[in-house]
């Protein structure tokens, strides 16, 4: 059994011809980018677009803050921040992404995370803390009682959130007459960049009028839209890339071949050249992450809560299924499709025959539990958002329905097995699962009543709840599968 080296700049050489490496001297790289969330997305697609961007432009080397967990410094810094993106797909490439010369762990050390802020060299800031780490209502503004939000206000303790720390450094910039950056956030929420704007912006009026004034002033905030299918990594992954690059990689990453990021055009000083690293720049994001949010995330989530409710574990085996795969295709061309308006460019038919094909990706195991994470923060944006539309349009929406009704079954099963739930709002879900209701209709009113997932316009509408009601019942008393060849 060979022992192979772990991966550093040192061993770098070492590594067979497969693995695919830097270009650029790391040595001379600078910091420009600081990102929130260093996770497998993170590493997988905004690092791996600054990978490419530092072959012309040294100065958007990425600063990994992380705000909770220390894993992936301690992961990476025998590895001097190097690790292996394994792209799984037809055509399989490895490549040694050097992007992240920095690692800062926020509890650890925030001194130097303030400091790294607050410094001349930094001009973009992304994110990738999911969409519970905004700290956000169901309306999309600022939750000022979230508790960590709280604690952040009183200022008294290192920041938890990502908008406390970007509150922070606003005001040493400004304290240093230092420009603002460009906060670019990367995560699957519509409108991230207004978001995340105005969540800033209230923030800051909380604590300083002044400080959140100039920060509407000064500071841009692009949307972007962000895309590749990236399962989380396992055992299976590490020893892949140490077969085949004969190195060793605490936490190597994949991903499929597709990957795509459209940013907002903004008036940002100092911005990367965002072509060079693969991004597309556009004034109008919007439609581009409703085709994506709706589309991509909408059919992921479906396939999810239907999926393991029939007992598949991957991606690619539930839409194996004819019954899911036909039921994914009606739903999107008869109840998501004619509520949008397709980007410039993009033919929506030809995306959805690339989304199967990428579903169908047999070298990937994305598992449909992962998916399954979080969904009080997916389905008003995934789901809702289409049925709401529909249901003003007087368009139909059994199928969208019967997702959102497999998403409250698959909780209910959940907390009654005494499964843990993997939800921000666990404790609530957990609740309504084990609330005792047997009907369909009080267990589906309990969960409406969660103001989070569904605001009070979305509870009220009669055609909404009724069709919940019924998709929920049907989840009931028959087989998912069965139910999606009926539809
Ligand atoms: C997935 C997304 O886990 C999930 O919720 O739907 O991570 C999805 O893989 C990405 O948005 C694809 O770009």
């Amino acid at each position: 059994m060979t022992v192979h080296p772990g991966l550093s700049n040192a061993t770098l050489p070492l590594a067979s011809s497969l693995l695919e490496q830097p270009v650029y001297d790391r040595e001379k790289v600078k910091v420009g980018v600081v990102h929130f969330g260093p996770g497998a997305f993170h590493r997988a697609h905004q690092a791996y677009a600054f990978h490419r961007l530092l072959q012309q432009d040294l100065r958007f080397g990425v600063c990994a803050a992380s705000l909770r967990s220390d894993d992936l410094r301690a992961a990476l810094a025998p590895q001097d921040g190097l690790y292996v993106l394994a792209q799984r797909d037809a055509e399989a490439r490895f490549l040694a992404i050097g992007s992240l010369v920095e690692r800062l762990t926020a509890p650890r050390e925030p001194d130097a995370l303030r400091r790294r802020l607050a410094g001349a060299g930094v001009r973009v800031i992304t994110s990738t803390v999911t969409e519970k780490g905004y700290c956000l209502k169901a309306n999309g503004e600022l939750d000022l009682g979230h508790p960590d939000i709280a604690a952040d206000l009183k200022g008294d303790t290192t920041p938890r959130t990502l908008v406390g720390w970007l509150v922070q450094a606003y005001s040493d910039r400004r304290a240093a007459k230092l420009p603002a950056f460009l906060a670019a956030p990367c995560d699957n929420l519509s409108g991230n960049g207004d978001k995340l704007r105005g969540a800033v912006i209230t923030f800051a009026a909380a604590r300083d009028l002044d400080l959140s004034r100039w920060i509407e002033a000064e500071a841009a905030f692009a949307n972007t839209m962000v895309d590749s299918i990236t399962p989380a990594t396992d055992d299976k992954l590490r020893a892949l890339v140490e077969a085949e690059c004969g190195l060793k990689d605490a936490w190597p990453v994949q991903r499929e071949a597709f990957v795509q990021w459209v940013v907002q055009r903004t008036d940002a000083v100092e911005q990367p050249d965002w072509g060079a690293a693969g991004a597309t720049l556009t004034s109008d994001v919007g439609a581009f992450e409703r085709a994506k949010l709706r589309l991509l995330n909408g059919a992921h989530t479906a396939i999810a809560y239907l999926g393991l409710l029939a007992g598949y574990d991957t991606v690619s085996k539930a839409v194996a299924d004819p019954n899911l795969r036909r039921f994914v295709e009606q739903m999107w061309s008869d109840e998501i499709t004619p509520g949008l308006t397709a980007p410039p460019g993009l033919n929506l038919a030809s995306y959805q025959s690339d989304l199967l094909r990428r579903f169908d990706n047999p070298v990937l195991s994305h598992h449909l539990s992962q998916i399954a994470w979080d969904g009080s923060q997916k389905i008003p944006v995934r789901l809702m958002s289409s049925i709401q539309d529909a249901a003003i349009a007087g368009r139909p929406f059994r199928r969208l329905a019967l997702s959102v009704a497999a998403w409250m079954m698959f909780v209910t099963c959940r907390a009654r097995s005494g499964e843990h739930i993997v939800d921000p709002l666990a404790a609530t879900l957990e609740h309504v699962g084990n609330s005792g209701l047997q009907d369909a209709s009080s267990l589906v009113a309990a969960f409406l009543s969660i103001d989070q997932v569904f605001p009070r316009e979305i509870r009220s509408n009669p055609l909404i709840s009724a069709a919940l009601v019924a998709a929920f019942r049907r989840l009931s008393d028959q087989a998912p599968m069965a139910i999606a060849s009926e539809l």
